[in-house]
C-alpha cells in the first residue's frame, strides 16, 4: 500500500526562503508547490522553487562516494573506504607540509544550511585552518569590511526598511529576478510596488535598464563608477547643507572629514566618470535628503568593482548622513536569531584582518582569504603551499575570475575532495566527490536571514525525505574527516581546544566527557540563548526547536525591525559610527578613474536570469526548455560600432581571455556596458547543462594581484574592459 503525505518546508536556494508543501509518495519526492499558509511568502515560489523536485530525482545527482580512476572516470566506492584513503592522504599530506597545508572552499548553497556552516567554522577553528575560501569574495565581503569599519561589527548590516520606507535608493541589485539579497523578504517585487503604490519612490542605479528599473526609476550609470556618484550624492548634500545634523550629532564621529573628503566629487566633476547629467545626480541628492524616510540599499553591482568596500561604506554614509541610519521607514539594524556578533566580539573568534593571505598579503575576512588568489596559492611554491583542498557545496572553476588557471592549479593538488550534488566544473578533477544531501534531506533553521529581514521571521524544518541512496549532510562528513586527523569540530569535553566555540560549554555538561554533539542540539541551545530565545522558560513565547515546531509554515516575529539600536549595534568605543576612518579616506584620496584604452572601449558586467541559479541549476529540464541560450547584452549602437547583428555569435576579450557568446541587441543597455550571465559554460557530470551550451564568463576576470580588491579582496567582475567583434565563420 503506498502512503502520501504533504509536509510544509521552505526553499533554500535564494534569500526570501519561500515556504513550499512536499508532496513525498513511499519515500520519494513527488512534487513541490508554494505554501499558502507560510505568512509571508503566502502562496508565492518562483520557478527555481518548484523545479527543486527535479534536482532531488535528478538521475544525474551523485548518491554514492565517488572515486577517481586513472582514466579520468569516476568509480563508486563505499564511505569507509573513501574516508579511511581521505584521512590516510590528509595525515601525509600534514606529516610533510603541517596543516598550514589545507584548504577549504565554501560556496554559496552552504549559507543556507546551519549544520554545514556551524560544522565548517568548528573544524576551521578547531584544526587551525589558514586556507579557507568561500564565495564571499565574489558576494559581499565587502559588506562585512564596511561594517567593520563603520560599526566595529563585521556581522552587522543594515537593511532597507521596505514597509515603512518613502524612498529606496536601490544601487546595483535587481530582487525582481534575484528575490532580493542581504535583504530577506517573500514577495519583494509586490513589496517595491507597495512602496510607488503609497507615493513613494523607487530609484534603480543600474547600468543596464532591468526588470526592476523599468518597473520604477532607472538610473543609467557607466559601469563601475558607483563611488563617484555616491561620492557626489554626499557632496551636494553637504554643500547644501541638507544633512540631518542633528542626527549625525547624536550617531557618528568623523563627519567633518567625510565632508572634506568628498568635497571635490561635484556632479560635474563626476560625470565624465559616470555619464550622468550633474542636474539629474543633484536633484537626486536633494529628494533623497528631503524625504520623509530613505533607505539607501545596494548589492552585488556594487561589490564586483575596483572600489567595492568604499562603495558599500558609502552606501550606508550617505543613509547616516540623511539622518536615515537606524530610523523608521531607513537602513535599519535587524536582531540576530543566534547572537553571533555579540558571541564573536566577546570572544574575538573571527576578527578583520587577523591573518594576511600568503599570495598578495590581504586581510582575511570572516576567516577566509580571496578567492582570486586560491589558484596561486596551490602553483606558489613555499611554507603554507596549498596541497589538500575540499571544496562543499561550491562551483568556483566556473564562480571566481580565471576558471581556466583554476582548473590547471587543482590538478596539481596532492588531495582534492568535494561534498556536492552533482560532478560540476570544478569537481571533476577530484580524487573524490562525496554525495550531500539536497535540502530535502536535512533539518534546518536559516541561521544569518531573520537579522535581514524588515519583518523578521523564521522556521524550522524537519527533513522531509530521508537520504536518497548514500547522501550523508556536510557536518557528518565534516566531522568523519576530522575525527581522522584527530580533530573535533564540536566535541565536549577535553579534545574541545582552547578558544573554541565550545570550551566555553565544557563545564556546562554534565560529566564533561568527550562525546559527539548533533546540530540541532547546539542550535537549540544558541536558540533558546539568544535574542529570540526562551531562555530555558524565563522568557514566554521565546523561541526554542521545540517551539518552532509547533509552527510548520514558519513564525513571524514581529511587525517590523526594531529602530534605535545603533549603539547596541556599534562595537567602536565611544557608540558612534566612523564616517573617516582612514582606509576610506585614503580611498576616496586615491580615487582614479580608470583608463579606457581603445583596443577594449567596452566594459562586461554580470546579470541574473529568473531561471538560472548561479551555476547549479541548468540541469533542470523545466528551466531550460524553450529558447535558452547564454547571451550578452549590448547596445545596438556598440553593436553597430562593432559590426554586430542580433543574435549572431560575437567573440568578447578581455586582456584575460576571450569567449563565444550570442550577442543579443537591447536598449536596456547603457552604452558601453556589456552584460553577460555567469554560471554557463558547463563540462561536468550534469547531461542537460553540458548540452545547453554557453561560456565561462569568468575566463574574461584576472586573478593578478593588483586586481583584486585591496580591503575585502573582492574579485573584480563587473566593470573589466572587453572588445566584443564577430566571429566570423568559414
Ligand atoms: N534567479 C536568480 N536569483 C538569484 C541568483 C541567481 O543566480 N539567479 N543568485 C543569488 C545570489 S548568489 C545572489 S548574491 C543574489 C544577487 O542579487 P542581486 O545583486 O539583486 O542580483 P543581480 O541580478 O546580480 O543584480 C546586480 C545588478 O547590478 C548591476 N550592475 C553591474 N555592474 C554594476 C555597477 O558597476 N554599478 C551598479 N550600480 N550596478 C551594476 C547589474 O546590471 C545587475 O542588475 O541573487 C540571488 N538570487
Ligand atoms: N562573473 C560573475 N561571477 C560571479 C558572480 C557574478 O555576479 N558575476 N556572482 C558570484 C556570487 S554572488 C556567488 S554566490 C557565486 C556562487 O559561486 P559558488 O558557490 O562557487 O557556485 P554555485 O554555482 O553556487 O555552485 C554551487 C554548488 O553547490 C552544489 N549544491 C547545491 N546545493 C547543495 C547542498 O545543499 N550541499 C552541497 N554540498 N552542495 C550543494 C551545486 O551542485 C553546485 O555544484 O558566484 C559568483 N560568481
Ligand atoms: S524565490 Fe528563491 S526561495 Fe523563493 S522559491 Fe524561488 S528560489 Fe526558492
Ligand atoms: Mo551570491
Amino acid at each position: 500500500m503506498s502512503s502520501t503525505r504533504e509536509i510544509a518546508t521552505y526553499c533554500r536556494i535564494c534569500e526570501p526562503l519561500c515556504g513550499l508543501i512536499a508532496t513525498v509518495e513511499d519515500g520519494k519526492l513527488v512534487r513541490l508547490r508554494a505554501d499558502k499558509d507560510h505568512p509571508l511568502s503566502q502562496g508565492f515560489a518562483c520557478p527555481k522553487g518548484i523545479a527543486f523536485a527535479e534536482i532531488q530525482n535528478d538521475p544525474d545527482r551523485v548518491l554514492y562516494p565517488q572515486r577517481r580512476t586513472a582514466s579520468g572516470g569516476f568509480e563508486r566506492v563505499s564511505w569507509e573506504e573513501a574516508l579511511d584513503d581521505i584521512g590516510a592522504r590528509l595525515r601525509t599530506v600534514i606529516r610533510e607540509h603541517g596543516r598550514g597545508s589545507l584548504g577549504w572552499y565554501f560556496g554559496n548553497p552552504s549559507a543556507f544550511s546551519y549544520s554545514h556552516t556551524l560544522w565548517m567554522v568548528g573544524f576551521q577553528l578547531a584544526a587551525g585552518l589558514k586556507h579557507v575560501y568561500s564565495a564571499g569574495s565574489q558576494d559581499i565581503n565587502n559588506r562585512f569590511v564596511a561594517s567593520e569599519l563603520l560599526y566595529g561589527s563585521m556581522t552587522t548590516a543594515p537593511v532597507p526598511d521596505l514597509h515603512r520606507t518613502d524612498f529606496l535608493l536601490m544601487v546595483g541589485a535587481n530582487p525582481v529576478v534575484s528575490h532580493g539579497s542581504a535583504v530577506s523578504a517573500p514577495r519583494i517585487r509586490d513589496k517595491l510596488k507597495a512602496i510607488t503604490d503609497r507615493g513613494g519612490r523607487v530609484v534603480v542605479v543600474d547600468p543596464r535598464r532591468t526588470e526592476t528599473a523599468r518597473l520604477f526609476e532607472h538610473v543609467g550609470l557607466r559601469p563601475d563608477s558607483d563611488a563617484w556618484l555616491l561620492a557626489a550624492l554626499l557632496q551636494v548634500i553637504f554643500a547644501e547643507g541638507l544633512e540631518d545634523a542633528r542626527a549625525l550629532r547624536q550617531q557618528a564621529s568623523g563627519v567633518r572629514e567625510l565632508r572634506d573628503a568628498v568635497a571635490e566629487f561635484t556632479p560635474e566633476s563626476t560625470a565624465p566618470v559616470t555619464g550622468l547629467d550633474p542636474e539629474q545626480v543633484r536633484a537626486l541628492a536633494r529628494d533623497l535628503a528631503r524625504a520623509e524616510s530613505a533607505a539607501v540599499y545596494g548589492r552585488t553591482g556594487t561589490c564586483l568593482g575596483r572600489h567595492a568596500t568604499l562603495v558599500a561604506f558609502l552606501i550606508d554614509a550617505l543613509a547616516a548622513v540623511t539622518g536615515n541610519l537606524d530610523a523608521p521607514g531607513g537602513s535599519v539594524f535587524g536582531k540576530e536569531l543566534v547572537a553571533v556578533s555579540r558571541i564573536n566580539s566577546r570572544l574575538g573568534l573571527i576578527r578583520y584582518g587577523k591573518n594576511h593571505s600568503r599570495v598578495g598579503d590581504f586581510p582575511d575576512v570572516l576567516g577566509t582569504f580571496p578567492a582570486a588568489v586560491m589558484a596561486k596559492e596551490i602553483t606558489t611554491p613555499g611554507p603554507g603551499q596549498l596541497r589538500a583542498l575540499f571544496t562543499s557545496a561550491g562551483n568556483p572553476v566556473l564562480s571566481v575570475p580565471n576558471g581556466r588557471e583554476l582548473a590547471s592549479a587543482l590538478e596539481q593538488l596532492d588531495l582534492f575532495v568535494s561534498i556536492d550534488l552533482y560532478i560540476n566544473d570544478t569537481n571533476r578533477m577530484a580524487d573524490y566527490v562525496l554525495p550531500a544531501t539536497t535540502f530535502l534531506e536535512r533539518d534546518d533553521i536559516p541561521l544569518p536571514f531573520t537579522a535581514l529581514a524588515p519583518i523578521p521571521y523564521t522556521q524550522y524544518t524537519e527533513r522531509v525525505v530521508e537520504p536518497y541512496g548514500e547522501a550523508r549532510e556536510e557536518w557528518r562528513i565534516i566531522d568523519d574527516i576530522a575525527t581522522r586527523i584527530g580533530v573535533q569540530p564540536f566535541a565536549i569535553g577535553p579534545a574541545a581546544p582552547a578558544g573554541s566555540l565550545l570550551s566555553s560549554l565544557r563545564n556546562r555538561v554534565p560529566g564533561g566527557r568527550s562525546s559527539r554533539l548533533s546540530p540541532a542540539f547546539l542550535i537549540d541551545l544558541a536558540l533558546r540563548t539568544g535574542p529570540y530565545g526562551d531562555w530555558f522558560g524565563l522568557r514566554r513565547n521565546g523561541l526554542s526547536l521545540r517551539m518552532l515546531r509547533r509552527h510548520p509554515h514558519g513564525l513571524v516575529l514581529a511587525d517590523h525591525i526594531t529602530t534605535g539600536v545603533l549603539r547596541e549595534v556599534v562595537q567602536h568605543k565611544g557608540g558612534r559610527v566612523r564616517l573617516a576612518p582612514e582606509e576610506i579616506i585614503s580611498e576616496l584620496r586615491g580615487l582614479e578613474a580608470a583608463d579606457t584604452d581603445p583596443d577594449y572601449p567596452l566594459r562586461v558586467i554580470g546579470m541574473r536570469e529568473l531561471k538560472s541559479h548561479n551555476s547549479w541549476m541548468h540541469n533542470v529540464d523545466a528551466l531550460m526548455r524553450g529558447d535558452r541560450e547564454h547571451a550578452a547584452r549590448i547596445n545596438p549602437k556598440d553593436a553597430a560600432a562593432a559590426g554586430i547583428s542580433d543574435g549572431e555569435r560575437c567573440r568578447v576579450t578581455s586582456t584575460h581571455g576571450a569567449i563565444e557568446v550570442t550577442a543579443r541587441l537591447t536598449e536596456d543597455m547603457t552604452e558601453g556596458a556589456v552584460a553577460i550571465p555567469h554560471g554557463w559554460g558547463h563540462n561536468g557530470g550534469w547531461r542537460r547543462a553540458n548540452a545547453a551550451g554557453g561560456a565561462n564568463v569568468n575566463d574574461l576576470m584576472s586573478t593578478d594581484v593588483v586586481d583584486v580588491e585591496r580591503l575585502a579582496g573582492m574579485s573584480n567582475l563587473n566593470g573589466v574592459p572587453v572588445r566584443v567583434d564577430p566571429v566570423t565563420r568559414p
